[in-house]
């Protein structure tokens, strides 16, 4: 049911921020101390049921899930992409929590954002790191909510409004790529048929054709644009980027699925920190990781949990790989595959429920006008 699959990915991606923030920035990180964790979430849980809501403490999210939220109240607002909106709810929300741990440059876009007489929204994600732009994870962290809205709308539409919202802070071609996988990632999972296991060959297959085309024509007018910006004086050459790294990346994810490989072999060859190009893939790989249901030490736990737990095991940047590997799988295996002990714990999840229900609303109005 749409329902369940839009309010399982927004959940779901919840949790992974939630859950995996206990672990963020803290190095190594082993599969024994993330089962602990959990283990203590669900015994807490357990003991909560018999507290009254406002005792209850729950695991706070940070500014992926800050962020996402900003997107998705936004989408049901208007029905449809409004930019200016949005970057004044990306700049409203930093305002009034600064502390939900966001990234260390694009704090400066956020404080620019809430300038009443800022005239061009994308001029101040621009001008971050000398005009090179953030590559950062933080466009592709919270996109998630677009993949599901634009469910059965087309691959251009889904492009042209992921590079909008993600241009609000972060205009390096890396950030740019790694936000339409995670938003077409999102998006494919939602339409495959749940009723059989997941074609992990297809989904790649599928994913790698839409992302071949999209990736090229990127880093074909980034090299455009600092060739103009070069002979206009503005900027130092630019050695341009070479071949299509994230379509390489989907490659190496196909073959480390079929080998039993170790977190290290991942953390190596996929990465796991605050780099697009060295988180999105890897939370790609997370999400067929667990649809496999094969990960020892949690085989008996179901595939949203073990793609939690397992992304959050490779360490590096948790809470963002988590979420955006949970976002893709909640939307394939829905709502009932996110523990209720979980959904419980998160602060969040009674928001992600009602936006989900908004966004299967407007979903299913605007396929009975067409
Ligand atoms: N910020 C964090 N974690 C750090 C500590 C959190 C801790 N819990 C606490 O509260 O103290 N996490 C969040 O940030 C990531 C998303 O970051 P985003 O939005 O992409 O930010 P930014 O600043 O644009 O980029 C992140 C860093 O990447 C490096 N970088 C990016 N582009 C660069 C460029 N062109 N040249 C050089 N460096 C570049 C910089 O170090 C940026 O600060 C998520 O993990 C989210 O959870
Ligand atoms: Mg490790
Ligand atoms: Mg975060
Ligand atoms: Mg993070």
């Amino acid at each position: 049911m749409l329902l369940s699959r839009v309010q399982g990915s927004l959940v779901a991606a919840v949790a992974g921020d939630c859950i995996g923030c206990l672990f963020e920035c803290s190095g190594n990180v082993s599969m024994e101390e993330v089962l602990d964790a959990v283990q203590k979430i669900e015994q807490k849980a357990a003991k909560d049921k018999d507290e009254t809501e406002g005792d209850r403490h729950e695991l706070p999210f940070t500014d992926d899930t800050a962020m996402a939220r900003s997107i998705a109240a936004s989408l049901i607002e208007y029905k449809d992409i409004n930019v200016p909106d949005i970057a004044a709810r990306f700049a409203k929300e930093f305002e009034q929590e600064p502390a939900r741990g966001y990234g260390a440059g694009v704090v400066t876009v956020l404080y620019a954002l809430a300038d009443p007489d800022l005239k061009d929204v994308f001029q101040p994600a621009r001008k971050q790191f000398n005009g090179s732009g953030s590559y950062g994870n933080g466009g592709g962290m919270r996109i998630a909510p677009l993949g599901l809205f634009c469910h059965n709308q087309s691959l251009e539409e889904l492009k042209e409004k992921t590079l909008s919202i993600t241009r609000l802070t972060h205009t390096h071609p890396y950030a740019e790529v790694g936000a339409l996988l995670e938003s077409f990632a999102v998006q494919l999972a939602l339409s495959l048929d749940n009723s059989k296991p997941l074609d992990t060959n297809n989904f790649l297959d599928v994913l790698l054709q839409r992302l071949q085309p999209t990736e090229e024509e990127i880093y074909e007018k980034h090299t455009e644009r600092n060739r103009k910006e070069k002979d206009g004086g503005d900027k130092p050459e630019d050695k341009g980027i070479a071949g299509l790294p994230y379509c390489d990346k989907l490659e190496l994810i196909r073959d480390l699925l079929k080998r039993d490989v170790d977190t290290d072999e991942v953390e190596e060859k996929l990465g796991t920190d605050v780099a697009a190009l060295e988180s999105i893939p890897t939370a790609v790989y997370c999400f067929l990781k667990g649809a496999g249901r094969s990960i020892p030490e949690i085989e008996e736990r179901g595939p949203v949990e073990q793609t939690i737990i397992y992304a959050i095991s490779l360490g590096g940047d948790t809470d963002t790989i988590a979420t955006m590997a949970a976002a893709i799988s909640g939307a394939f295996y829905g709502l009932e595959s996110v523990p209720q002990a979980w959904q419980e714990s998160c602060e969040g999840v009674r928001d992600a429920l009602l936006f989900g229900e908004k966004f299967t609303e407007i979903i299913s109005a605007r396929e009975v006008k067409s």
